[in-house]
């Protein structure tokens, strides 16, 4: 039962790598595959949960690193976790907020596992535990990143065939403006009102780049922009300036940007990520700031494999609004499935399981073949 204590009896964490199907190109990296730092909790009843903590391209994207991650859990949050009531989920999570500062993505990695077992003991998915779901599948984008406006279309192409996507979010801000804009325009030229088109530029454009950048870009029919400068003022100057909206998301790190943002009208849109939000509660947060500031949301992903692709969706599945939809597609980028059964993508939408906890069953032999260090060239 639930009122006798439950206590954390293990921390165990490792690294899986994954290929992905094709390099995906974003500003700031070219990625060939993906490390998923995994972090498994086993509690005093027996039950366990599992949680991930994935980021882009090393120390590219941010100061969390799949190494580091595992480091940082091993050595300092394990002896903190060790011995806690594991069913008081907020009271941990304050426990390591209050010892551990930033680690934004490993306490993500770690509040997941403990929602996962908590699930597993309650019989209750996840976005049940986050106070219960709006909605049981939700709409995913596909970022288009191949580097080639060729290959992109052709890429989009089969996804609106094969019914999986309709939205298609491009990386830009590796090339001039002036290329990329003619990239973008391309492939809303050949998609037309069948698929919507995005932009994501990771921060790469000077706010006079993102000036004629954001122009050209909506005269192309592209109807938002992802972070387009890095400084939260330059994208409060340069929202409502064009008629594309401005979404933030390298500038949205959890619950007190999320004021800053929402103060400084820098953003249309939030994208929130668990990972950068610090967690599933502090995502929550973050949806509730933007709800009532009157910001429309938007799902993003760390291009997590499944584990951290469904506890984004069983939060995401909490938030009254999400008018632009998610890009949950992170498990569809890797050549290999670790489930058991593959996750469901269908209609353009991915089924969020409803089983308990996360509703996802690892397959244990395959996660045993690609873990870092049970290769035979194992260095870390
Ligand atoms: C980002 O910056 O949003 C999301 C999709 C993708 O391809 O990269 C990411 C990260
Ligand atoms: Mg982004």
């Amino acid at each position: 039962s639930t009122t006798a204590p439950v206590l954390i009896e293990q921390v165990e964490t490792f690294i899986v790598d994954l290929p992905t199907i094709r390099p995906h190109q974003l500003s700031m990296a070219i990625m060939q595959g993906q490390s998923l730092m995994l972090v498994r909790l086993r509690c005093s009843d027996g039950s366990v949960g599992i949680g991930e903590g994935t980021t882009i391209g090393g120390l590219a994207y941010g100061g969390e690193s799949p190494e580091g991650m595992k480091l940082a859990i091993d050595t300092y949050f394990a002896p903190l976790l060790i011995g806690q009531n594991a069913n008081a989920v907020p009271a941990v999570m304050a426990r390591l907020h209050k010892a551990i500062r930033d680690n934004r993505f490993a306490k993500c990695a770690v509040e997941t596992a403990l929602f996962d077992a908590l699930g597993h003991r309650l019989g209750l998915p996840i976005s049940q535990l986050l106070g219960g779901s709006y909605r049981d599948s939700l709409p995913v984008a596909w970022t288009l990143a191949s580097g080639d406006t060729g290959r992109d279309i052709e890429e989009a192409e089969q996804m609106l065939a094969q019914r999986r996507h309709q939205i298609f979010k491009l990386k830009i801000g590796r090339r001039s403006v002036a290329q990329d804009v003619a990239h973008v325009a391309a492939i809303k030229k050949a998609l037309g009102e069948r698929g919507q088109v995005r932009v994501d530029v990771n921060m790469a454009w000077s706010e006079l780049q993102a000036r004629h950048g954001l122009a050209a870009l909506a005269d192309a029919g592209c109807e938002l922009a992802e972070q387009p400068v890095a400084s939260a003022e330059a994208l409060a100057r340069l929202r409502g300036r064009y008629p594309i909206a401005i979404m933030a998301d390298e500038s949205l790190v959890g619950p007190g940007s999320a004021m800053d943002l929402a103060r400084a009208q820098a953003a249309d849109v939030f994208a929130i990520k668990i990972e950068q939000s610090g967690g599933l509660q502090a995502a929550q947060h973050v949806a509730a700031i933007g709800d009532a500031a009157g910001i429309e949301l938007y799902g993003g992903t760390m291009l997590e494999g499944a584990i951290g692709t469904i506890a984004s969706a069983h939060a995401f599945a909490t938030f009254r609004q999400l008018q632009w939809g998610t890009e949950l597609f992170g498990p569809l980028l890797l050549t290999e499935e670790i489930l058991q059964q593959p996750l469901q993508y269908q209609d353009f939408q991915l089924r969020i399981p409803q089983g308990p906890g996360l509703g996802i069953a690892l397959d244990e032999e395959r996660i045993e073949h690609f873990r870092r260090d049970r290769s035979r060239s194992a260095s870390v």
